[in-house]
């Protein structure tokens, strides 16, 4: 039990030191990590100085008797100051963020694997395929439904290429601990790339208020070794889940749980 409380403590820690953020999983995480932690540095220095002015204009112009004291209007520079200084601090966040963004949309010519991601109300299919994975030697996918979280596999260390695809609405994939979600547009076709860093079990959501069942929209991420991520595409072929995207179709069906219910 200590250990386990002394573990916890231990990521707590590391958690405030992040600032709130997951433990980081995927190479674009550092880039998106780096810009958080330096927004909040920003703002705190800002902070800092606007709280100290104020305890400042507090003690020094407190009140010392009834007279009013000289009124001031019109102070030019003052003016020029507080409309210039709120455009520097815009100025210089958004240099950083673009520096940011146009590192964690980078793309590789040839990445090593593509998923096709469909967001379907109200689950997600995942579409690996054959060309990415000569050894299985055909398309397969993994679908969920409304009552059945899908898991997505990825190859550590291995740059991956998400296509997202919407049939109906707009819904965004998210995995928190990669840093990073894009919108899922229906008649758009999103990507990014990234490259998952640590192997593991990560959670995954949609950050798009969808509709009815947005909250029904988790799935797991499985960050495996190439043998073992092989090995689980092996076992769809095996289900018989090969060939094209299915997304739309099991949209509509119901598990157990949401069995009756209309959309
Ligand atoms: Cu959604």
């Amino acid at each position: 039990m200590l250990f386990l409380a002394s573990c916890s403590i231990q990521d707590t820690t590391n958690e405030f030191q992040r600032l709130g953020l997951p433990e980081p999983a995927s190479s674009n995480a550092i880039p998106i990590g780096d810009l958080w932690i330096g927004t909040w540095i920003a703002a705190g220095a800002v902070g800092i100085l606007v709280w100290g002015l104020i305890g400042w204009a507090v003690l020094r112009y407190r009140r010392r008797s009834n007279l009013l004291p000289r009124q001031n209007r019109y102070n030019l520079p003052m003016e020029i100051m507080y409309t210039i200084v709120p455009f520097v601090i815009i100025g210089v966040l958004f240099y950083f963020t673009v520096i940011a963004q146009n590192k964690v949309l980078e793309r590789d010519p040839d990445p090593a694997v593509t998923v096709e991601v469909v967001g379907q109300k109200w689950s997600w299919t995942f579409n690996y395929k054959s060309a990415d994975n000569p050894d299985v030697g055909t398309d397969v996918y993994n679908a969920g439904t409304i009552s059945e979280t899908p898991d997505l596999y990825l190859p550590v260390g291995q740059r991956v290429q998400f296509d997202l695809r919407s049939p109906d609405v707009i819904h965004s994939f998210w995995v928190p601990a990669f840093y990073q979600k894009m919108d899922v547009v229906p008649g758009r076709d999103n990507s990014f790339q990234t490259t998952p860093t640590k192997e593991g079990v990560f959670a995954g959501k949609c950050a798009e208020l969808c509709g009815t069942y947005h909250s029904a929209m988790l799935f797991n991420v499985h960050v495996v070794s190439e043998a073992e991520y092989t090995a689980y595409l092996k076992t769809l072929v095996a289900k018989g889940q090969t060939g094209e995207a299915t997304g739309p179709a099991n949209a509509n069906k119901f598990g157990p749980a949401g069995e009756g219910q209309t959309r």
